[in-house]
């Protein structure tokens, strides 16, 4: 199946998010996937552009909103696959409340999180993550903040699926990203995807001479603790791979468990006028 549309594509020359669409294009191929049984949601940002170069179901939500638009269109048709697509900026800053409450509720989506450590699109501004001391538009001495870290954010919330990958080293990328939409439940993946034009600090070269995969080193990602721990390490050296998984009910297997019951299949018992008369 191809997964290509015909698109322009507007990125930026070297851009990571290329290596994220070459491999998220590649693991709906290796899952057998069609285009019509998978719905990506996107955030608003240089991500966001994807929906234009992935034949797929896709659907545009606001800043920060990607989340509940993606488990509102998996509670309405649960035979979909449904990704939702975010920037750092989208889904750590404006959208940071949506993920402590997805990754609590278990709906079996798969988020993913474009870290540029930038808010690109607006063309450089300091995001969540953006590195202590990094001097952009809204910080021109340098950020003050602390970084947000969202592995730990999704362990400490509930999050069943916890990864992280880099869009430089797309084997590995597919490979995160078949498992994270194959488990059942919510699957985060925070993909280090390099902005070439506005951040010259996190560039590929820095983020491969730090990182180094946990499954080589005999890391079993079946303890909570410990992954709350791993996520900690960053700097000098950069673990990525699953940092923890679990089995858990899903939002849906919970609030619709017969799994013959599709919602948007039901017929339309109720008249949308009289519906909308209501609000008159
Ligand atoms: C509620 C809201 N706030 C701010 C904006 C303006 N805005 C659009 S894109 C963007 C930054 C996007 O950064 P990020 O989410 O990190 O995505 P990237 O462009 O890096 O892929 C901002 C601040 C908006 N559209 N809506
Ligand atoms: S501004 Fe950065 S994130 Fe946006 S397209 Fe260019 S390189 Fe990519």
């Amino acid at each position: 199946m191809n997964f290509k549309t015909k698109s322009k594509i507007i990125w930026c020359k070297g851009c990571g998010n290329f290596g994220i669409l070459t491999a998220l294009q590649k693991a709906f191929e290796q899952l057998g996937l069609n285009s019509n049984q998978i719905m990506a949601v996107y955030g608003i940002g240089c991500h966001g552009h994807m929906a234009n170069y992935l034949r797929v179901y896709n659907f545009e939500a606001i800043h920060g909103r990607t989340l509940p638009v993606a488990i509102g269109a998996k509670l309405a048709n649960k035979e979909l696959k449904v990704i939702a697509i975010a920037g750092d900026g989208d889904q750590l800053g404006e959208g940071g409340n949506h993920l402590i409450h997805a990754s609590r509720k278990n709906p079996d989506i798969t988020c993913l999180i474009h870290n540029n450590q930038i808010y690109s699109l607006t063309v450089g501004q300091a995001s969540p993550t953006s590195e202590k001391g990094m001097k952009t538009k809204t910080t021109p001495q340098g950020v003050v903040d602390p970084q947000l870290n969202p592995l730990a954010l999704g362990i400490a919330s509930g999050a069943t699926f916890v990864a992280r990958s880099f869009s430089g080293d797309i084997p590995h990328l597919v490979n995160i990203l078949t498992q994270a939409i194959n488990h059942q439940g919510f699957s985060l993946v925070d993909i280090l995807q390099p902005c070439v034009s506005l951040n010259h600090t996190n560039t590929f070269t820095w983020y491969r001479e730090r990182i180094y995969k946990l499954e080589e080193t005999g890391y079993l990602p079946n303890a909570k603790n410990l992954a709350f721990q791993k996520s900690q390490e960053w700097g000098e050296k950069i673990p990525t791979g699953i940092f923890y998984q679990e089995e858990r009910l899903t939002l849906e297997e919970q609030l619709l468990p017969d799994k013959n019951e599709i919602l948007a299949k039901q017929p339309l018992e109720t008249s949308i006028k009289k519906l909308l008369s209501e609000f008159q």
